[in-house]
């Protein structure tokens, strides 16, 4: 039976964590048996130049002549892929800060270009946010936007963006960004496109856990009425080199991050997968994750920037071997499988 927000709160407040993951455990194996899934990937971060500045984010750069601005040519995000390619990746994840300059057609060639190179990897690209930045460049609505995405080789969104979802929280930490309500309507509008995504979560700052369930639920809500998405992905907050640091010293602990992976593998019926993003995690937290209801391990990932721009410590990718040893170190099923969760290898 599904479980309301109030049922949510008090699990996650006053259930003793063995009990809370234990329960948690038990949901993601009457789906999901031992198997764990996970992606040969890279991220392709194309440019950190940002026209917003996000409190939490310690990624972008508002200047382009900032020393540590940098804005790939496509050639230059060609390359990214090939290495990726050639080692096997099955996924390409593309994300960037919103340019003031590139005009939408610069999107577009990026995969059409990366879609007649590599027809076998998947492009999962660009954000709600950068969806909505796309739609305003080219004075289009949405849904023409992410059509002509689709045509040039898009297979999937992202969940990045989604921060916090209710008003008041997410004008405490990135006021100028568009509203919880456009960030949903870009994922309702993919979804009934037939455009698969994913929803994120940024979790561990100054938000209280009823601002995480009332986030949870607008997925829920929207999962029912056109669903879509694969995985939840909490992310947890870095707070080095970004505003929001200021007021939030530390990373989380691990027991708020495996309570949350718990709970919103209890509370999100609907949602296939809850993500162990264990870039952020890191590794033995993401391990634990794995027996609290988590059911995949995001990939091998190869460069990350965003997380590490904020202090995360953990290695920027991992091998597909180490990930599989991971795996089965834990007695569970290593399921290699693409963006679209095709399986690749059991
Ligand atoms: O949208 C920014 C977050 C996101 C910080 O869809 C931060 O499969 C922590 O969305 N500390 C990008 N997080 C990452 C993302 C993602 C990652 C893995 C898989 C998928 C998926 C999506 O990173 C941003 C923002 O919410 N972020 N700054 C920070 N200081
Ligand atoms: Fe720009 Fe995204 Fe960073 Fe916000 S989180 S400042 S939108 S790159």
């Amino acid at each position: 039976m599904r479980i309301s927000k109030e049922e949510a709160l008090d699990l996650f407040l006053h259930s003793p964590l063995e009990e809370l993951t234990t329960r948690a455990n038990a949901e993601k194996e009457s789906r999901h048996g031992k198997n764990v899934f996970w992606v040969n990937n890279r991220q392709i971060n194309y440019t950190n130049v940002c026209i917003l500045h996000c409190s939490f984010c310690s990624f972008s750069k508002i200047k382009k002549t900032d020393a540590n601005a940098y804005d790939w040519t496509l050639e230059q995000v060609e390359e990214k892929a090939r290495a990726a390619v050639d080692q096997g990746a099955k996924e390409l994840h593309i994300v960037g800060g919103l340019h003031p300059d590139h005009p939408f057609e610069y999107y577009l060639e990026m995969l059409a270009s990366l879609r007649k190179k590599f027809p076998g990897v998947n492009l999962k690209a660009f954000t709600a946010v950068e969806i909505c930045h796309f739609a305003k460049l080219s004075n289009r609505p949405v849904q023409a936007v992410l059509q002509d995405l689709k045509n040039a080789g898009l297979d999937a969104l992202p969940g990045g963006g989604a921060e916090l979802l209710g008003e008041e929280i997410r004008h405490k930490i990135c006021g100028k960004k568009e509203t919880g309500a456009e960030w949903l309507e870009v994922h309702r509008q993919a979804h009934k496109m037939g455009i698969p995504t994913n929803a994120t979560m940024l979790f561990g700052h100054i938000e209280k856990i009823e601002d995480r369930l009332d986030h949870m639920e607008m997925l829920r809500n929207l999962q029912d009425e056109a669903p879509g998405f694969f995985a939840f992905i909490p992310l947890v907050y870095h707070p080095d080199k970004n505003a929001l640091g200021l007021k939030v010293k530390q990373k989380t602990s691990e027991e708020d991050v495996l309570r949350t992976i718990a709970v919103s593998r209890l509370f999100l019926d609907n949602f296939p997968h809850i993500k162990a993003y264990w870039i952020q995690t890191g590794i033995p937290t993401a391990l634990k994750a794995l027996h609290a209801g988590a059911s995949d391990m995001d990939g091998t990932i190869m460069e990350e920037k965003i997380t590490h721009a904020a202090g995360a410590d953990t290695a920027i990718g991992m091998s597909p071997e180490r990930m599989r040893q991971l795996i089965l170190g834990e007695g569970l099923v290593p399921v290699e499988r693409d963006a679209l969760y095709d399986v690749i290898q059991r």
